[in-house]
């Protein structure tokens, strides 16, 4: 029957005002005059919603109807921040909305300021993956996001006494109004057990069934995903864990109340919290667990999904494309054996052609502790009938690499799947390689040293499968929705074509020899670097002038992203203004924002070491405010919307060949900030874009950090060379900046002239070279906003719809 659709929506600021309120009253069942504002905060997004869901179904009929390949992007983690001012903004009713609640007395920036993050990742990974749910559907790729709804993301940061203490984050505390829960998508998931086999023979072909001992159900909650004018909206569905019994009614009658609860708690575990590792080990069995139950809730759905529409899976791969965001979902290659072979009946030839041809895999680290792999033991406890399809998997492609290519033992070592050396462990990126017709790397230098280091034997066998695929960020939160003011300036001057091709920013370029836009271009980066340091006097009750060069680092807190080198140079310079404080100093303050691996313990030293110097200089009176340094509490995508757009100078300093791309640093050079950098992942490809004088780049080149550390490198020797560093240095090991525990950094700094792996030392002159040019830059303010115009006009390039459009065109082979 033809059931009747409701009238679409309108965008009347008059008719959302009352939708608004009608909402309040029968929605949350309030009555305006006693309404708190979260009940405002929630009546609006229900209001809104309703336009979103109208898109919504539109563009998922259509996907349906013209029989278009859908993407499936696997990620344990979704960075998202907040959603409200991003679909507002995409669906074009900023203006509206923003006039419907002044309407009722309501101020819309402090309505929407209310809703928490998203903040369910870690770093670069989980943010990309935002970027890419949002250009997906900007770009009119039908795509779904699968991951986990954890119940706590990220933790958050406290500063106690200097020293970073976590604390539980709680973002669904007040419910989450964007969320529609699908009990009828509902999936069973097993864990251990074992396996029958039936048939006789040692054929492959014969079947097995797994018999798992522990059951849970996977239940699916789904967030719409509004593309940039609202063209698409796609699906971003998260998984959350169900017992299948809520409770063992004879245990708990027989009196054992806490065993009866017992497979209920461990079910509900899975979805509970996020890992907050990153770049270093994971190796719990829970994660394994959350790997797993995502990954096999995301492929039975997308199955069946694929069965209702075409009833046949030999067609998956020409409909198909499933991304596996690092090695995270790894697990899915094995996982779609299994369903296809097990479950559907297909011959073990035909099941690996179609999972090759729909799978594609991006790395996104080198670092060899970020590898994941599973002992064998574990893995085999947990998931039997995986460990037996990897094994098969695996005997297939080393016979293929022996007898048709002629491989040696040790290269056959080193494509395995099974790490034989040591304690035997299951290697996830030969898995995802293996996999997989498409494995990226996310920017061209990082994609490179793949070929060469980790995946060198797997690209000798298959060397048509690595390729490059820039990463970029989406120029709507990261521009238009975060720096207002750069937005309407640009707007003015080139019109809006750019809003739906980045690099139509372009147009600015002759604007950089403008004077009169040079003043307004300072006009506004004035203006946000007082909101920025509105929010450090109101949050730390610290005084910062915004007349003073803002030089920011923030990101995940780690040894290679080199912090501590950023630290140290303050300290150098810190003695040199003491030392000659009638010099003509560049006022500067360094900002640091960015959490630590809970079990992290030189990250969270390093946090501890820049509260404490800033401590020292902040309130040193021959300073004199000419060098501040910041440590903002707590870093998230909201905080980055505040920093971003308020940095004069953006620090991109890890050790080269370390960083895989960094996305931050695009963000900064597309919001009128000049780049202290080192060449290394997209810094290189950026200097390319913006021109060697439009950016500071200092330090070994990747290839010098390899041949140093091949030629044994000797940091003692590099520090007893430099005055500036051995006297920063050994002012921070004797205690100038902890007199309360003289010792406390003596370690850190003593790793520095015993390994200092990360090169430090052999960079600290360069750094201190490169950051004088940077001062002697900033004295010739014409100059300088001519530079970061240029900036701005030169990066549209890393706009993620144009790396969404490559995976589209050059994977996934879907989208228009
Ligand atoms: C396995 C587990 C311990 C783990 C390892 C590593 C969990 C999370 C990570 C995070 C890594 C993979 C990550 O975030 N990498 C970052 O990806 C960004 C997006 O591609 C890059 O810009 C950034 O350079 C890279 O560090």
């Amino acid at each position: 029957a033809d059931l009747p659709s409701p009238p679409p929506r309108s965008a009347d600021p008059a008719k959302l005002a009352a939708e608004i309120i009608e909402r309040l009253t029968y929605s949350i069942g309030k009555d305006a005059k006693v309404a708190k504002p979260h009940d405002w905060m929630t009546a609006t997004i229900l209001v809104i919603r309703d336009r979103v869901i109208d898109r919504w179904m539109a563009s998922t009929r259509q996907t349906y109807e013209t029989g278009g390949k859908r993407v499936y992007y696997l990620s344990l983690e979704f960075l998202i921040g907040r959603l409200t001012r991003d679909a507002v903004s995409n669906l074009g009713m900023i203006d509206e909305v923003r006039e419907a609640l002044n309407s009722l007395g309501v101020d819309f920036d402090a309505v929407t300021a209310l809703e928490p993050d998203a903040a369910l990742g870690n770093g670069g990974l989980g943010r990309l993956a935002a970027c890419f749910m949002e250009s997906m559907a900007t770009v009119d790729v039908p795509a779904y996001g699968y991951g986990i709804r954890y119940v706590h993301g990220l933790f958050r940061q406290q500063m106690s006494d200097g020293w970073q203490v976590e604390l539980p984050e709680t973002w669904l505390a007040n419910g989450n109004a964007w969320e529609f829960q699908r009990r009828e998508s509902a999936y069973e998931i097993g864990f251990g057990g074992s396996v029958d086999t039936i048939g006789n023979g040692s054929d492959e072909t014969q079947r097995c069934i797994w018999k798992p001992q522990e059951r849970v159900i996977a239940t699916a909650f789904d967030t719409p995903v509004v593309g940039w004018r609202a063209k698409r909206v796609n699906t971003l569905r998260l998984w959350t864990a169900q017992p299948i019994d809520p409770i063992l009614l004879d245990a708990f009658n027989a009196g054992d109340h806490i065993g009866a609860l017992r497979e209920s708690n461990k079910a509900e575990a899975l979805a509970r919290v996020l890992y907050p590792a990153d770049q270093t080990p994971a190796g719990q069995e829970l994660r394994l667990r959350q790997e797993y139950f995502f990954s096999s809730a995301s492929l039975q759905d997308i199955l069946r999904r694929h069965l209702q529409q075409y009833g046949d899976l030999r067609t998956l791969a020409d409909k198909v494309a499933i991304q596996l965001n690092d090695t995270h979902p790894a697990v899915s290659v094995a996982e779609m054996m299994r369903l296809l072979i097990d479950i559907h009946r297909m011959d073990f030839d035909q099941a690996w052609d179609i999972t090759r041809a729909t799978f594609s895999y991006t790395n996104h680290t080198l670092l060899p502790e970020a590898l994941e792999s599973w002992p064998v033991p574990l893995f085999e406890r947990l998931l039997p009938r995986h460990m037996q399809l990897v094994y098969a998997i695996n005997a297939n492609v080393l016979r293929h690499a022996r007898k048709d290519r002629g491989f040696s033992d040790e290269k056959i070592r080193a494509v395995s799947m099974i790490d034989e050396a040591g304690d035997r462990r299951v290697r996830m990126g030969n898995l995802a390689f293996l996999g997989s017709h498409s494995i990226n790397g996310v920017s061209a230098l990082h994609t490179e040293l793949m070929k060469q280091t980790v995946f060198s034997d797997l690209h000798g066998l298959y060397p048509d499968r690595i390729n490059n695929k820039t990463n970029g960020i989406t120029p709507r939160r990261w521009l238009m929705q975060c720096n207002r003011g750069l937005f309407g300036l640009i707007r003015e001057a080139i019109g809006d074509d750019f809003m739906d091709d980045a690099e139509k920013l372009k147009a600015l370029e002759p604007f950089a020899r403008d004077a009169g836009f040079r003043a307004r271009f300072a006009n506004v980066k004035r203006d946000n670097k007082v909101r920025l340091s509105n929010l450090v006097a109101r949050r730390m009750g610290i005084r910062l002038d915004p007349s003073s060069l803002f030089d920011i680092q923030i990101k995940r807190i780690h040894e290679y992203k080199r912090q501590l080198l950023n630290i140290i140079e303050a300290v150098a310079i810190y003695d040199q203004i003491r030392s000659h404080p009638e010099l003509d100093w560049t006022p500067r303050v360094k900002f640091f924002a960015g959490k630590a691996a809970p079990s992290y313990y030189n990250a969270k030293l390093i946090i501890k070491l820049a509260n404490d110097v800033a401590r020292v200089i902040n309130n040193d009176p021959t300073v004199r405010g000419l060098l501040k340094i910041v440590f903002i509490p707590n870093y998230n995508v909201s905080l980055a919307e505040v920093m971003v757009p308020a940095a004069d100078l953006s620090e991109q300093i890890s050790t080269a060949g370390m960083e895989a791309s960094g996305t931050g640093n695009m963000k900064f050079a597309l919001n009128g900030a000049l780049t202290i950098g080192t060449l290394d992942g997209a810094n290189v490809e950026i200097r390319e874009c913006v021109g060697e004088d439009n950016i500071v780049i200092f330090g070994l080149t990747a290839e010098e950090v390899a041949q140093q550390r091949a030629d044994g490198y000797n940091p003692r020797a590099v520090i007893e060379n430099s005055r500036e560093l051995s006297q920063a240095l050994t002012a921070i090991a004797s205690g100038v900046f902890s007199p309360d525990d003289r010792d406390r950094f003596s370690g850190l700094i003593s790793g520095l002239y015993e390994h200092d792996w990360f090169m430090v030392a052999a960079d600290f002159d360069a750094y201190t070279r490169a950051q004088r040019q940077v001062d002697s830059l900033w004295v010739d303010e014409e100059a300088w906003y001519g530079r970061t115009i240029l900036n701005t006009a030169r990066v549209g390039w890393f706009s993620s719809d144009r790396t969404i459009r490559q995976y589209a065109k050059e994977i996934w082979k879907a989208g228009p």
